[in-house]
């Protein structure tokens, strides 16, 4: 990458630091955390040799393709209940970072409950993964507590390049933008510049909610949902509980009781079966 970004916006960052090639930046920045560095840092890598998805899945990309990036907390700030929402501000600031940056109108990047950045395929109307979200958490509600918030954006990256086994399940900004020139530097740019903004406001105790319940795709739709144990039910998404986090589901087709879906409580949410 080239390197454009003053430290007006990384002014503000206790470390900042980038990687030609790392296992994965969330372990740079655990790493950080447990040696002792402050919040909040951020550790940016061309290329991870371990990049990791939720539980066992592997994140893929390419060298020059993707935006990898881990920002670091210590939210003893925090109330535990709400440190599901270090990983929601790190989503949305990214989804208008990535809108800005690509030339995208606001909304085309959506959300899927609880961390995907996603996009609808204008073609096929099917809807496409442009970024996941990895959060670990470490001692939360005591004066340890650490969070790490990973992030991987399919940045510069040709359809035609796409591998085989994602070619229908994912998306990039090259795909979403053609003909618009996709610098890895000016999202990281307009990203910080909007979550200096963010942090300050979540440690006064604001969450932008209104915002973060926007962009949910999943709000009104059938979700698939899979459970730790293998089991998986279909049930209508109605909402999101800004407070909690959860997702709010019912039963297809009305009628029944409401419930709630923790983040940590399912393996897996599938929209459309696809992602
Ligand atoms: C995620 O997991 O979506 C979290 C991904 C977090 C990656 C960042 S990169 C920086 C930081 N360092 C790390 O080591 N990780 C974080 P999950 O929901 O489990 O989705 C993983 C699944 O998405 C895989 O099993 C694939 O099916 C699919 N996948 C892998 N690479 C992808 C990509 N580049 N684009 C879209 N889908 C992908």
């Amino acid at each position: 990458m080239t390197e454009v970004i003053d430290t007006a916006v990384t002014g503000w960052l206790a470390r900042f630091e980038r990687f030609d090639v790392v296992g994965s930046t969330n372990d740079v920045v655990a790493g950080w955390l447990r040696e002792g560095t402050k919040e909040v840092c951020v550790a940016i890598s061309d290329v991870q040799t371990s990049g990791r998805g939720r539980g066992d899945r592997t994140w893929e990309a390419p060298p020059g393709a993707a935006l990898l990036l881990s920002i670091g907390f210590r939210p003893k700030w925090l109330d535990p209940e709400h440190a599901w929402r270090l990983a929601a501000i790190v989503t949305l600031t990214m989804a208008e970072a990535c809108e800005i940056a690509a030339g995208l109108h606001a909304g085309r990047v959506q959300l899927k409950w609880p961390n995907d950045l996603v996009a609808i395929d204008s073609r096929s109307g099917e809807v496409r993964k442009l970024a996941g979200v990895l959060g670990e958490t470490d001692g939360l509600g005591t004066k340890q507590a650490r969070a790490v918030i990973g992030i991987g954006v399919n940045a510069d990256w040709k359809p035609e390049d796409f591998p085989p086994e994602l070619a229908t399940s994912m998306t990039s900004l090259a795909e979403l933008a053609p003909g618009q020139l996709i610098d890895r530097e000016v999202i990281v740019h307009v990203f910080l510049e909007k979550l200096q903004k963010a942090v300050t406001k979540l440690r006064n105790g604001q969450f932008p909610a209104d915002a973060w319940r926007a962009r949910q795709l999943t709000n009104g739709v059938p979700v698939r949902l899979e459970w730790p144990d293998g089991r998986a039910e279909t049930v209508s998404a109605m909402d999101v509980d800004t407070n909690s986090g959860a997702l709010i589901v019912g039963e297809l087709g009305g009628g029944g009781q409401q419930r709630t879906v923790l983040a940590g409580e399912i393996r897996h949410l599938r929209l459309g079966g696809i992602v």
